[in-house]
C-alpha cells in the first residue's frame, strides 16, 4: 500500500513561485546562448519558452499529486471503510477533481496564449499577453486553496494507516489491556514491539508476520475493548474494522492474574464471540499461575497455554 509515499501538498504560492523562478532561470539561460533573428522573433520565442515552463512545473506537481493519491473507490473494502472514518471523504474526491480540472484549465490558457503571442506584431503585445497569462494562471492556482488544503490533511490521515495487508490470512489477538497481547505477538512471530507492565501499552496497531513453509500469516495486535464504535478512539476503530473486515481467526488472550476482572474478559469474550469468527483460545501468564487455576479454567474453557500448540492450531485452521 503506498498511503506512505503520498508527497508533501503546498500552498498555491509555492506551486506558482516554483514555476515562475523555473521560468526566469530558463530564459537567462536562453539570453545567454545568443538567440537568433528580429527583437520581436527573440522575445517571443522567451516568452514561449516561459509559458511552456510554467505549464509544465504546474501540470508535473499537480500531476504527481493526483497520480500518488490513492484511488478510494478502488481500495480494499478495509480501507475504504477506515477512509470513510478518518478523512472527509467526499470533499478528499471533490478536492483531486478541482485539482484535474485545473490541470485542464492551465492547459487551455497555455494552448491560448501561446497562440496569440506567436501571432503579436510587437514587443510590448507580447509582453501584455504573457503578464495576463500570469495572472489567468495564479487565479487558476489560487482558486486550488481550499482543495490543496484538503489534500495535505488527508495525506496525513493516509500516513497515519496501519499498514496492514489486505491480501494476507490475519488473525487478531484480542483482549483486556495488559493481559499480554504484545508478548504473544511476539513469541509467535519474533517481532519485537513495545511492551509494559502498564495498560494501554500498544498506542498503535501492532503488525507481524509468520512464515511457515509456504504460508505467511499476518497477525495483528488489537488494542481495546471494543466499545461501542463511536465511543472508540483511532487505534481502536482501525482494530474493530480490521476484524469486520479482515479476520480470518482470533486468539481471544485469558489472563487470570486479572489486571481486568475475569468477568469483564468473560464478556468481552461473549461478544467476541457473536463476531462469529473461528477462535481459539489462549491463557497468558502461566508461569506464574498455580497449576489448579490452569485446570479449573481449563475445565470451562478449551484452551491452549503453549506456543508451539497455538502455532500449529493457527497454521493448520489458515491452511484449511
Ligand atoms: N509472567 C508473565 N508476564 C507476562 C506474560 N505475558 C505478558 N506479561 C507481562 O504483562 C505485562 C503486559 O504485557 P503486554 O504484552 O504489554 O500486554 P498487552 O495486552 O499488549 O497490553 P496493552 O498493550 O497495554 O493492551 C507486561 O509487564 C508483560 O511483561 C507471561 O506470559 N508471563
Ligand atoms: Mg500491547
Amino acid at each position: 500500500m503506498a498511503f506512505q509515499d503520498i508527497i508533501t501538498i503546498e500552498k498555491p504560492q509555492f506551486y506558482l513561485d516554483v514555476a515562475i523562478s523555473s521560468a526566469t532561470k530558463t530564459s537567462e539561460r536562453m539570453r545567454s546562448k545568443k538567440l537568433t533573428g528580429d527583437k520581436l522573433q527573440i522575445v517571443k520565442q522567451v516568452y514561449l519558452i516561459k509559458i511552456d515552463t510554467i505549464h509544465s512545473q504546474i501540470y508535473k506537481r499537480f500531476s504527481q499529486i493526483l497520480k500518488t493519491f490513492p484511488q478510494i473507490d478502488e481500495l480494499a473494502p478495509y480501507y475504504q471503510e477506515l477512509v470513510k472514518i478518518s478523512l472527509p471523504y467526499v470533499e478528499v474526491k471533490q478536492a483531486l477533481g478541482a485539482l484535474n480540472w485545473a490541470n485542464n484549465k492551465i492547459k487551455d490558457l497555455t494552448k491560448s496564449s501561446k497562440a496569440k503571442i506567436i501571432q503579436s506584431t510587437d514587443p510590448s503585445k507580447s509582453l501584455q499577453l504573457y503578464k495576463e497569462y500570469i495572472g489567468r494562471i495564479s487565479s487558476v492556482v489560487k482558486q486550488m486553496k481550499d482543495s490543496l488544503f484538503i489534500l495535505e490533511g488527508a495525506r496525513k490521515e493516509f500516513k497515519a494507516f496501519p499498514q496492514i495487508k489486505t491480501n494476507v490470512p490475519t488473525v487478531a489477538i484480542v483482549g483486556f489491556p495488559n493481559i499480554g497481547k504484545t508478548t504473544l505477538l511476539y513469541k509467535l512471530t519474533g517481532s519485537k514491539p513495545e511492551i509494559n507492565e502498564y495498560a494501554f501499552t500498544t498506542k498503535k496497531l501492532n503488525i507481524a508476520y509468520l512464515r511457515k513453509d509456504k504460508t505467511k500469516i499476518q497477525f495483528l495486535d488489537t488494542p481495546g475493548t471494543l466499545n461501542r464504535f463511536e465511543k472508540m478512539n483511532n487505534i481502536e476503530k482501525q482494530a474493530s474494522l480490521a476484524l469486520e473486515h479482515l479476520t480470518h481467526h482470533i486468539i481471544y488472550v485469558f489472563d487470570l492474574t486479572e489486571p481486568f476482572p475475569l468477568k469483564d474478559q468473560i464478556a468481552l469474550y461473549e461478544k467476541i464471540k457473536e463476531l462469529k469468527l473461528p477462535t481459539t483460545l489462549y491463557l497468558s501468564k502461566t508461569d506464574i499461575l498455580k497449576k489448579e487455576q490452569i485446570e479449573e479454567f481449563s475445565k470451562k474453557y478449551t484452551i491452549t497455554t503453549d506456543i508451539k500448540e497455538l502455532k500449529s492450531i493457527i497454521l493448520k485452521k489458515i491452511k484449511a
